[in-house]
């Protein structure tokens, strides 16, 4: 075990320790963002000297509450092309990081209950195949065909018209991603250290020189935000105003069931979203609550609309028993994009407004922000998200694909 930041032993337990005083890259935050970051600066650009802090503990943020939803299905060229690079990141994951992440391609449907979604949908298939990303219509019928349980009857408030498929798309089981990134980013001499908040920074003459922290100050020219939810606090700590707003995004689980379920299930016009996990949970997440905050909790009311929803879809979950739910802080930007690259402060990195879909970037998000930060420039793939968009007017609108952000 090293003398700093934490490690593994062999029966899987954490070790904490000190953080060192200095360090060639900070990480702010230790979520599947953070952690993939650091894994991929050690590896890809044999930048070593780096910590990961985290103000909780590891993966405690959203990256161990979203509802494990993989898929690049996006609509336009930036978002299919940066999404797409994570789903193949995706394929080869488990052999690159040697752990069972239970990542499965069980295909990803998105129904369409009314002439625009199907309209918008059709679009998007076709969008999607000539970015060479796969993509299918199907009918009513073809969707009874692939996912039974759905309830196809034209009776029902809202009902299928037909659905876009992603057979790549699926789910992975998302703790075991953050650790499967922090014993392999540890294993390459990255430190990790938990409960280390980060409150303040320090810059001399535009360039970054430490972060202060719960644990003291850390000297780092190189600091990365990696802190969904909070990035505008902690930009706003170095006089940066960004173009994000936090809000609750809330998930629950069923009890234990027999499987049921086979695929991914999405509907933005409803706003659910289902899968079941290998343990029998059906897992279901809703759209944001209305209105900023940073608990990591939401409303009920929210909750009791998505379920009554998804009954109707699903008729045979109307006994399911409600186990646990939660809620996380998303960070969503006006686009509904992400926000990538450089800032104003030499040194000072953003990774920032996933917002409800940053679950399936965890590796493409990681790969391309390492490559940010060692380069001090964005690569092709970060490029169109930058921050100057904002000003230049070259937005990415991408509503069409994650439509539970709003
Ligand atoms: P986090 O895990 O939140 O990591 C950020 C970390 O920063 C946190 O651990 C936090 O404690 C830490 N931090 C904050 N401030 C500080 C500080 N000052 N100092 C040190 N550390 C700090 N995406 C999908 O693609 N598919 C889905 O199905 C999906 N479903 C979702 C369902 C829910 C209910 C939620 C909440 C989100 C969902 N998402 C989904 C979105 C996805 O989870 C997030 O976009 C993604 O996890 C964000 O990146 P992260 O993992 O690094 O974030
Ligand atoms: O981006 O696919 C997604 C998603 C599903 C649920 C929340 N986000």
């Amino acid at each position: 075990m090293r003398a700093s930041g934490m490690s593994f032993d062999g029966s899987g337990f954490w070790r904490a320790a000190e953080p060192k005083p200095a360090y060639e890259v900070v990480v702010v935050g230790g979520g599947g963002h953070g952690l993939s970051t650091a894994y991929y600066l050690a590896r890809n650009y044999g930048i070593t000297d780096v910590a990961v802090l985290e103000k909780g503990w590891l993966g405690g943020g959203n990256m161990a509450r979203n509802t494990t939803i993989i898929r690049s299905n996006y609509l336009w060229d930036e978002s299919a092309a940066i999404y797409e690079h994570s789903l193949k990141l995706w394929e080869d994951l488990e052999r690159e990081l040697e752990f069972d992440i239970q990542f499965s391609q069980r295909g990803v449907l998105n129904l369409a209950h009314d002439l625009g979604d199907v309209r918008s949908s059709l679009r998007r298939v076709n969008a999607n195949r000539l970015n060479a990303v796969d993509g299918e219509w199907l009918s009513p019928a073809e969707v009874a065909n692939f996912c039974p349980i759905i309830n196809i009857s034209p009776d029902v408030r809202y009902p299928v018209l037909g659905a876009t498929l992603q057979r790549r798309g699926g789910v992975a089981r998302h703790d075991k991603v953050a650790w499967a990134y922090a014993r392999a980013a540890d294993r390459l001499g990255v430190d990790i250290v938990e409960h280390c908040e980060v409150r303040g920074f320090d810059v001399r003459q535009g360039h970054m020189t430490s972060v202060e922290t719960s644990r003291g100050s850390i000297r780092a020219t190189k600091v990365a935000l990696a802190a969904a939810g909070h990035t505008s606090v902690l930009a706003s700590m170095l006089g940066l105003r960004l173009p994000l707003q936090s809000h609750p995004l809330q998930a629950l689980v069923s009890v234990l069931l027999e499987p049921v379920l086979n695929c991914v299930v999405m509907s933005n016009a409803v706003h659910v979203y289902v899968s079941q996990a290998d343990k029998g949970e059906l897992v279901m997440g809703a759209g944001i609550d209305a209105y900023n905050s940073y608990a990591q909790r939401g409303s009920f009311h929210v909750i009791e609309h998505q379920l009554a929803a998804a009954i109707q879809l699903f008729p045979i979950f109307r006994n399911a028993k409600l186990l646990r739910t939660w809620g996380g802080i998303v960070d969503v930007s006006p686009d509904a994009s992400p926000i990538l690259g450089t800032t104003p402060i030499d040194g000072l990195f953003l990774n920032c407004g996933w917002g409800t879909g940053g679950f399936k970037a965890t590796p493409g998000s990681g790969h391309v922000y390492a490559e940010t930060i060692a380069n001090g420039k964005p690569g092709p793939l970060a490029q169109p998200f930058a921050l100057e968009r904002f000003e230049t007017g070259a937005l990415i609108d991408e509503h069409g694909a994650a439509a539970v952000a709003h």
